[in-house]
């Protein structure tokens, strides 16, 4: 893990002497202590990582996680109780005047006891610096995330298979979790959201007893976690018969993806690919709008940095892992969202998502 440490101070704009990652409760716990440490097992409340300029981290870890701690590269110090890692805090921080903190993923309480260990040292945010070096994925985590997303595929390919008419919305999105899970997801990396009937025209529906009805779309939009990072997918059915109105949104969101996903490759800038994509949803006139972005960073975290959004300036490097994920939604009506992951290539992308788009009816 040596290499992503030296990525975050390359990326650096200040100078510090080093870094500290530090982990509050559950679920304020700093996904880049983990993108650090590379730990795959274990929970690692309160414990902190330090990072230094060398590419070497220490790991001030409770003696619960101990034993999920050794074996990596860091070089780990076990604390028992507060006022030790209040010690180890103050002697490993010895020497250090400015010290690089993750704005985004440190508690004020936690910043706190830093300052209190370390009288007079200088906190400096450079949460930007982790959020562009965890945007662009290394090899590993890119087969991690491919492994998340094949558990995904496989799952909204058997939608059909389960999903019928007068099933309840939260019947559904169980079936979803229950189903990854069998595959191997530790858990869901967000909560399913499984949105029948009108209810599909809002974009962050959460399941409710609504059931499924001849005539409805039923979107689902889900994401599983697997050895810490995320996959996430959406894929919209219709019930019983298709209308006009539902072929041409479906039609619509379809094509908007496939430019979306033409547009893609390093060099170009994410609110192009969202401008593109966005065009074709404008041209259905009256049939629904599209209040979100075309798509997001994916990785340790579902919303991993970066948007691909209008007025959002972002230059796609390769590796780096998006989702593409257009919709139309008429409010009354109903919503049609087809998502899928790609990883940023050169000369295009890769889609790591492989269920099928055709318009199923159930
Ligand atoms: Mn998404």
């Amino acid at each position: 893990m040596k290499d992503r440490v030296k990525r975050i101070f390359s990326n650096l704009t200040d100078n510090v002497d080093a870094i500290i990652l530090m982990n509050g409760e559950e679920p304020n716990v700093d996904l880049s202590f983990f993108y650090v440490t590379g730990y795959e097992s274990g929970l690692f409340e309160g414990c902190a990582a330090i990072l230094w300029p060398d590419g070497k981290s220490d790991v001030i870890s409770s003696a619960l996680e101990e034993s999920c701690a050794v074996g990596g590269d860091c070089q780990v110090m076990v604390y028992a109780k507060l006022a030790q890692r209040v010690q180890l805090l103050k002697e490993r921080l010895r020497g250090v005047r400015r010290l690089g903190i993750n704005g985004a993923g440190l508690s004020v309480s936690n910043l706190e006891e830093i300052k209190r260990a370390s009288p007079g040292i200088d906190a400096i945010d450079i949460s930007v610096a982790i959020e562009k070096t965890r945007i662009v994925k290394d090899d590993s985590e890119v087969e991690l995330i491919r492994d998340a997303c094949k558990i995904v595929s496989e799952v909204a390919d058997d939608i059909p298979d389960f999903l019928e008419v007068e099933m309840k919305e939260y019947e559904a999105a169980a079936e979803l979790s229950y189903k990854m899970q069998k595959k191997g997801a530790s858990s869901p990396s967000f909560e399913p959201i499984s949105s029948f009937g009108k209810n599909s025209a809002d974009p962050h529906h959460s399941p409710n007893a609504t059931v499924l009805r001849k005539g409805d779309f039923a979107l689902f939009d889900f994401g599983a976690k697997y050895r810490r990072y995320c996959s996430d997918i959406t894929r919209t059915f219709v019930a019983g018969k298709v209308s006009k109105r539902q072929r041409e949104m479906y039609e619509a969101v379809l094509e908007a993806q496939a430019t979306g996903l033409a547009t893609i490759r390093a060099g170009v800038n994410g609110k192009d690919v969202d401008a593109a994509a966005r065009s074709v949803i404008d041209e259905l006139k009256g049939g629904g709008t599209m209040p979100h972005s075309l798509g997001h960073g994916l990785g340790l975290s579902i919303h991993d940095g970066g948007r691909m959004a209008p007025g959002v300036d972002l230059p796609l490097k390769k590796n780096m892992i998006l989702t593409v994920e257009p919709g139309v939604y008429a409010p009354g009506y109903g919503g049609v969202r087809i998502e899928d992951v790609v990883c940023v290539k050169e000369n295009g992308c890769e889609i790591l998502t492989s269920a099928s788009k055709n318009l199923t009816v159930i």
